[in-house]
């Protein structure tokens, strides 16, 4: 019977924030405002992966990132921050605290410049930190850096 009981319990906190047609469901708890982890959103800001390779995020829209959709140019880079030639780009956003992701993940399409990828609009759903991991092959391997936002309500 325990097991029964708590099933539904536990769907329905799993999609507590996402359910605006349940007033008595607040987000509070999703404020990270203060949260270490997040980064200040700066425009053309830089991310750099263990190996050195970086990413720009040259523009965002809206910006800061919001709650929702996001349109965003990104570009690799290598450790001098020049313009890096990549096979392919991915990024994967990903909710550390709540263990999920979305289901509307950026589709990055090359740009006119090299290391140049738009992407959007990608939904970033619920508030609280974000992380986007961007994975970009290259010639001298694989490299993943991360973007962590705090998206408020
Ligand atoms: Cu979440």
């Amino acid at each position: 019977m325990i097991v029964l009981r708590v099933l539904p319990i536990a769907a329905a906190l799993a999609f507590a924030c996402g359910d605006k047609s349940d007033p008595g469901v607040t987000d509070a708890h999703a404020d990270c405002s203060q949260d270490p982890r997040a980064q200040e959103f700066v425009p053309g800001m830089h991310v750099a992966a263990p190996d050195g390779v970086g990413l720009l995020l040259v523009s965002a829209a809206p910006a800061p990132p919001v709650r929702f959709e996001n349109t965003w140019t990104v570009q690799a880079v290598d450790a001098e921050q020049n313009p890096l030639a990549v096979t392919s780009l991915s990024i994967e956003p990903f909710m550390p605290d709540h263990g999920h992701g979305t289901p509307q993940p950026p589709e990055p399409v090359a740009g006119g410049d090299v290391g140049s990828f738009e992407m959007g609009p990608f939904d970033l759903w619920m508030p609280g930190v974000w992380q986007l991991h961007v994975t970009m092959e290259h010639e001298g391997g694989t490299s993943v850096a991360t973007l962590t936002f705090c998206i408020e309500e």
